[in-house]
């Protein structure tokens, strides 16, 4: 068995949410409607046409949850800011109910000495940004800088941990091409100009925080799968690069100075239609750490039916090994590795696992949630961690997602991940086995 000295004093230890999975009080407060707040209430987007109006009524009860993070003796708790809940429009007038808000649940935090990990955007885009294009318009890469500009002056005098985008290849691949996440748009006529425009603002935003805040710790976070070839053929090997290039690498290799990854998937090579004169200089950032988000690994194969790419993933069901409730492979050694690849990167300082987890089905009995595979989940892609570590890989910190069952985007409220279970009627709290798991994990000083 490993423990958490073995990580060392300043390994950062921690839990993650996002605010449009947990807030609720979608309508409160002058709150602006975001693309979530539209898709999730059109018929038939969300398994079981299940919304997030009310999630987990975080807004009405941070103080409790922050009470549990305390007791769970975690330190660092990441959430995402609401730019629709500071912005209702999207741009222009700031709604004070929204900011007050967020200094309500940044000081309480820190008042129980749990540190705050803020993601300036974890996927809720205004709805009225939206109206005007969304992430295909080029204008959304200053009226984010503006909304970074605001969060960095109401909130960098105590947060000085940050996240500038949650996962970009999630938002703009689910949302911009497949159509199945918010706002719900397909092709790479949506996803191509969304995806340039997202990393411009990953690292436009990152220079407005630190010339605002320049000793704040800014980094951004990436959806990662370590990709295996279903064969030893040529013709899947070629495939897996493919998907590489698409799913791991097209966000971080720009924002490290190395451009799109266009040598290894051709349909990107329109990514340049969408260019202007300096975008090639704006691209790169120094960011402070790189949050990288694990959960499976991936079988890639060759595929003729498969329109550009010609490549698919064999479904985890199909493999005849565990899974988990989102139909993902439990496979740690896939933590190692993907530590392992960003690491190879010179450029990147340091390494954050930004979220980690799993969603199983849960059972109460007598009152308890005894959810041994989340907590073995966790424990074993922990030690890989801990197994990275040792090796010199540079990996500081550890979150995992998440703290309550929430709503669990296209998915619903079906996939519980939570640490803790939410009763979605009474908005009940019952800390599962894997949540004490963690607490006594962290416990060990
Ligand atoms: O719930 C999501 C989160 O919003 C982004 N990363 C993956 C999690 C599990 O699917």
């Amino acid at each position: 068995m490993f423990n958490k000295k073995q990580f060392g004093a300043e390994f950062k230890w921690g839990v993650s949410t996002a605010a449009y999975q947990i807030e609720g009080a979608h309508n409160i407060d002058d709150k602006g409607f975001s693309i979530w707040d539209t898709f999730s209430n059109q018929n038939k987007k969300i398994l079981g046409n299940h919304n997030g109006n009310h999630a987990c009524d975080f807004y009405n009860r941070h103080e409790d949850d922050l009470k549990l993070i305390k007791y769970l003796n975690i330190p660092n708790f990441r959430f995402s800011l609401s730019w629709p809940r500071i912005l209702p429009s999207g741009i222009g007038t700031i709604n004070q109910k929204g900011v007050d808000f967020y200094d309500r649940l940044i000081d309480h935090s820190m008042e129980l000495g749990v540190t705050p990990w803020v993601t300036l955007y974890h996927w809720d885009l205004p709805q009225m940004i939206e109206d005007k294009g969304g992430w295909t318009n080029r204008d959304v890469v200053s009226w984010f800088s503006d909304f970074v500009e605001v969060c960095a002056n109401k909130f960098g005098d105590r947060v000085n941990n940050w996240m500038i985008l949650n996962e970009p290849m999630v938002f703009t691949g689910a949302g911009y091409f497949l159509g199945i996440h918010a706002p719900g748009r397909k092709g790479l006529k949506n996803f191509i100009p969304a995806v340039h425009h997202a990393a411009l603002c990953q690292s436009l935003g990152a220079r407005v925080l630190k010339s605002i805040c320049p000793n704040a710790n800014v980094g951004t976070t990436f959806s990662c799968s370590h990709l295996e070839p279903n064969t030893s053929s040529e013709k899947d090997k070629l495939a897996t690069k493919r998907v590489d290039a698409l799913i791991n690498r097209l966000f971080i290799e720009p924002s490290l100075g190395l451009g799109y990854p266009t040598d290894d998937l051709k349909l990107l090579d329109r990514i340049y239609d969408y260019f202007l004169p300096d975008d090639e200089k704006l691209l790169p950032f120094d960011f402070d750490f790189v949050g990288l988000q694990n959960y499976t690994r991936e079988i890639v194969t060759h595929s003729y039916f498969v329109p550009l790419l010609q490549a698919k993933l064999i479904k985890a069901d199909k493999r005849n090994v565990p899974i988990t409730l989102m139909n993902w492979e439990v496979y740690p050694d896939a933590m190692y590795q993907t530590l392992k690849k960003f690491d190879q990167y010179s450029q990147i300082k340091k390494i954050i696992v930004t979220e980690n987890g799993a969603a199983f089905h849960d059972v109460f009995f007598d009152g308890k949630i005894e959810d041994e595979l989340r907590a073995n989940y966790l424990k074993d892609h922990i030690r890989e961690v801990l197994r990275a570590k040792n090796d010199g890989i540079k990996v500081e910190g550890y979150f995992v997602w998440t703290l309550l069952d929430n709503f669990e985007w296209a998915e619903g409220f079906y996939p519980r991940f939570g640490i803790v279970h939410t009763n979605f009627k009474t908005q009940e709290r019952t800390i599962k086995k894997s949540g004490y798991w963690y607490k006594n994990f962290l416990d060990n000083k």
